[in-house]
């Protein structure tokens, strides 16, 4: 596991501006870079250094009173080998994932990241049919990505193999009309055309994190953005089908100071709820109807059938796009859904850590 980020590249500092407390002074803390299964790669102030989970916490995130940490994290460690990770300082962000089936539980892909770049390849358009969805592209998916995110990550949209479609502008003014207010940027990771417009974004100290489906092309970008500085190639393997594919997440400097955070690709995205800043994830990623709802005549309205709301009015008048008025309706509904399976969850939670607790005291006692 060589990974390219010392102490130097860590953004502490910024961190410490904005998360003032559960931060002891004098403790040693580390940046986890990188993590294979249970063992943790950690920048430090002195150096890199190898480290676990220790056991009283790997108990706490059995019973899923603590959550594992993620690349991105700060750590509070003692020194040893491996170190051991007593717990995760508080996060500034998190990006998750749930991962397509039954479970509640979503999984810390990337922690204190500023910036998600969803990747996609762009769609095949032509004259006849434009906006024609070619094999990766999906413009519900990419909704599906927004309205995941953490509130306090920005986010934009990457349009990738440019090279291989006619007139890449046209496909981005189409793709950033059917998204209203997503950043969409087209580009070719392969031959290069269009990337300065990313490395203007990717400031120095600042941590993007890279999702989207198997074969997008994020390792290739990645790659083509670090430059001389690294490869992604030690992460990848070959499947039978010869394509390379990343399996761990990782971090990369990039020359201009930025960090990036490769992802395995997803299959699926799923929706879940998860409201810690008390935001509204779903309405993020429709900005255009969630403006309106300060106009509808019941504060509590669905914009379904209730009367005098600002939402169908501007539906009827065409302001907003039926798929997006649709899109948005289906993905709030599945929130829902999900919010009570883990209301049940936490409830059911609580009791197990509450037994777990007089365990402790009672073994202290004895
Ligand atoms: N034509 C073209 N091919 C590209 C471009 N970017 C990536 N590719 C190709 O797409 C394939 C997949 O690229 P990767 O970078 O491995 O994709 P990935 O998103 O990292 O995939 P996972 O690691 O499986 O999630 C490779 O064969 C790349 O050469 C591009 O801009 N244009
Ligand atoms: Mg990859
Ligand atoms: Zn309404």
């Amino acid at each position: 596991m060589d990974v390219n980020i010392t102490w130097d590249d860590v953004p502490w500092l910024d961190y410490r501006k904005q998360i003032s407390e559960g931060i002891t002074d004098g403790e040693p803390v580390g940046w986890v870079v990188t993590h294979e299964r249970a063992l943790l790669q950690l920048a430090t102030a002195d150096g890199p250094v190898r480290a676990e989970l220790s056991g009283r916490f790997r108990h706490l995130a059995d019973l899923g009173a603590a959550e594992l940490p993620a690349v991105g994290d700060f750590v509070a460690y003692r020194p040893g080998e491996p170190a051991q990770i007593d717990r995760v300082l508080p996060r500034k962000s998190a990006f998750r994932r749930k991962e397509a089936g039954v479970r509640t539980e979503a999984q810390v892909l990337c922690a204190n990241a500023d910036l998600a770049i969803i990747v996609t390849t762009a769609p095949g358009m032509d004259a006849d049919d434009p906006g024609h969805e070619l094999d990766d592209f999906s413009l519900r998916r990419i909704e599906r990505y927004t309205a995941t995110l953490d509130p306090r990550i920005r986010s934009l949209v990457i349009l990738n193999k440019c090279d291989l479609v006619a007139d890449p502008q046209a496909v981005r003014a189409y793709v950033a009309a059917e998204l209203p207010g997503t950043i969409v940027v087209a580009l070719s990771a392969l031959t290069g055309d269009g990337v300065d417009a990313l490395e203007g974004i990717l400031e120095p100290g600042n941590v993007a994190v890279m999702v989207g489906s198997s074969g997008c092309g994020k390792s290739t970008l990645i790659n083509r953005l670090a430059g001389a500085e690294a490869k992604t190639g030690h992460i990848r393997y070959t499947d039978g089908r010869g394509r390379h594919t990343t399996t761990t997440r990782s971090m990369y400097r990039l020359p201009n100071g930025g960090i990036v955070v490769d992802t395995p690709g997803m299959r699926e995205v799923q929706v879940w709820a998860e409201d810690e800043t008390g935001g509204d994830p779903v309405a993020q990623a429709f900005p255009e109807i969630a403006e309106l709802e300060d106009l509808c005549k019941f504060s509590d309205c669905r914009h379904e059938h209730e009367p005098g709301c600002a939402v169908k009015e501007q539906l009827a008048e065409g302001s907003i796009l039926p798929d997006r008025y649709r899109s948005y309706l289906q993905l709030r509904n599945a929130v829902g859904l999900t919010s009570e399976m883990r209301r049940q969850k936490a409830r059911e939670r609580g009791r197990q850590i509450a037994k777990f607790s007089r365990q402790l005291k009672k073994d202290r006692n004895r």
